[in-house]
C-alpha cells in the first residue's frame, strides 16, 4: 500500500489546557494538585473532572473522572470551576500564533491543531518549527504545549501525546511503521472501546497482532473501515489537514444535586444553558444548522430531541424558542424525575 505524497504534519496538543490556564492565572496554586470541574462538594458532588494539573495527575485523577472519586483520591486537592469564556479567548489567541506559522491548520478541539508543514521538506526543520511554536506559545501566553511530527495525523498525534507534558517527539515516515507495533489497539484512531472488545475476543491487543489480520479479514469484520484499519496499522493514513473545520458543535450539560422533577430549577437552568451556548454562536460568528436537546432521567436513561433548520439560523429568540419547545416535550412526556440536561447545537458549514 501506499501513502500519498510525502507530507509532515504536526500536531500541537496544549498540556493539561484548562488547569494550566488556572495555575497561571492563580500563582498562588501552582505546583499543588489543581483539578478543573464540578464542585466536589466536600465528596458529595456529582459531576465530572474536565482536567487535571500533571500534579493531580499523580494521584490517578484524570478527565471525565467523577469528582466524587477525584476528591477521595484528593482531598487536598485545589477544586476550581471552569470558567469557559477565558479559556475560549486563550484557544483564540493560540490558534493566531499558530497561524503566523502556517496557514494549513485544522483546529480540532480548543487546545489542539493539527498542522501541514509539507513546506519544510525535512523532519528536522519541521521539528524547529514545532519548537518554535512552543516557544511563541510560552513567550505570549506563559502555557506550555506538546508537539508531535510525524508522517501523517495519527502518527503526530501519538507522537503528540508521547511527548507530553512540554515535549517534542519526532517519527520519520521510515519509522512510522515501526513505531505502530507495539501500541495498543485503541492508539488508532476509528478503534474505540467497542472494536477493541471485539479484537480482544481474538487476542488481539496490540497494533502488531493486528498487522496479522490480512486486508480482506479487516475488510470482512469491519466494511470499508476494515481497508482503512489495514493502512493504519502499517503506520499509513491519508486523512488530509482539513483547513476551516474548527467548531463543529457546541454544547453544554449540567448534572443536578439531586434528580429533580422541579419546573423552576429544570426550565431555569435549561434557559441558562441555552443562553451560554447561543452566546458562544454569536461570538465565534456561526450559524446553527441543528439543536439537540439531551434528557437524563433516573436510572441513567438518556434521550435526545433534534431540530434542524431549514435555514441556518443564529437569531437567539428563535433558538431559544426551538431549543424549549423540545426541552417541554421531554418534561411533558415522561414523568421520571431528571439527572442531567444539556443542549448541542452543530454549526452549519459556512
Ligand atoms: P486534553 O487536551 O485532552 O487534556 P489536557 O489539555 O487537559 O491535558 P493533556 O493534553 O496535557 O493531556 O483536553 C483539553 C481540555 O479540554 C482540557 O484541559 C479540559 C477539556 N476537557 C474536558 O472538559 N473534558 C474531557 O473529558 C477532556 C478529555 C477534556
Ligand atoms: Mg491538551
Amino acid at each position: 500500500m501506499r501513502d500519498m505524497q510525502d507530507r509532515i504534519i504536526i500536531h500541537l496538543d496544549m498540556d493539561a489546557f484548562f488547569a494550566a490556564i488556572e495555575e497561571r492565572e492563580n500563582p498562588q496554586f501552582r505546583g499543588k494538585p489543581l483539578v478543573v470541574g464540578a464542585d466536589p462538594k466536600g465528596g458529595k458532588g456529582r459531576g465530572v473532572v474536565s482536567t487535571a494539573s500533571y500534579e493531580a495527575r499523580k494521584f490517578g485523577i484524570h478527565s471525565a473522572m467523577p469528582i466524587s472519586q477525584a476528591y477521595k483520591l484528593c482531598p487536598g486537592a485545589v477544586y476550581l470551576p471552569p470558567n469557559f469564556e477565558l479559556y475560549s479567548k486563550i484557544s483564540a489567541n493560540i490558534m493566531k500564533i499558530i497561524h503566523e506559522f502556517s496557514s494549513l491548520v485544522e483546529q480540532t478541539s480548543l487546545d489542539e491543531a493539527y498542522i501541514d508543514v509539507s513546506f519544510t521538506k525535512s523532519y528536522e526543520k519541521a521539528k524547529n518549527l514545532a519548537e518554535e511554536m512552543r516557544k511563541a506559545i510560552w513567550a505570549q501566553e506563559k502555557l506550555t504545549c506538546s508537539c508531535g511530527v510525524g508522517c501523517n495525523k495519527m502518527i503526530a498525534k501519538i507522537a503528540c501525546e508521547m511527548a507530553k507534558p512540554n515535549g517534542v517527539r519526532v517519527v520519520t515516515k521510515e519509522d512510522a511503521e515501526k513505531f505502530m507495533e507495539p501500541l495498543d489497539v485503541e492508539k488508532i484512531p476509528g478503534i474505540g472501546k467497542k472494536t477493541s472488545a471485539i479484537l480482544r475476543e481474538s487476542e488481539i491487543r496490540l497494533v502488531s497482532d493486528l498487522k496479522k489480520l490480512s486486508e480482506h479479514d479487516l475488510e470482512d469484520l469491519f466494511g470499508v473501515r476494515g481497508k482503512e484499519m489495514y493502512g493504519r496499522v502499517r503506520g499509513i493514513d491519508e486523512d488530509p489537514v482539513v483547513v476551516g473545520r474548527e467548531v463543529k458543535s457546541i454544547g453544554k450539560e449540567i448534572t443536578f444535586e439531586k434528580d429533580t422533577r422541579d419546573p423552576e430549577l429544570l426550565i431555569g437552568t435549561f434557559m441558562q444553558l441555552t443562553k451560554v451556548v447561543v452566546k458562544e454562536v454569536e461570538e465565534q460568528d456561526l450559524y446553527v444548522k441543528t439543536a439537540t436537546v439531551i434528557c437524563r432521567f433516573t436510572g441513567f436513561e438518556t434521550h435526545t430531541k433534534s431540530k434542524t433548520f431549514v435555514k441556518p439560523t443564529r437569531d437567539e429568540a428563535v433558538l431559544r424558542q426551538e431549543a424549549m419547545k423540545l426541552f417541554l416535550k421531554f418534561v411533558l412526556e415522561k414523568q421520571k424525575p431528571i439527572r442531567l440536561v444539556g443542549i448541542r447545537v452543530t454549526i452549519a458549514p459556512i
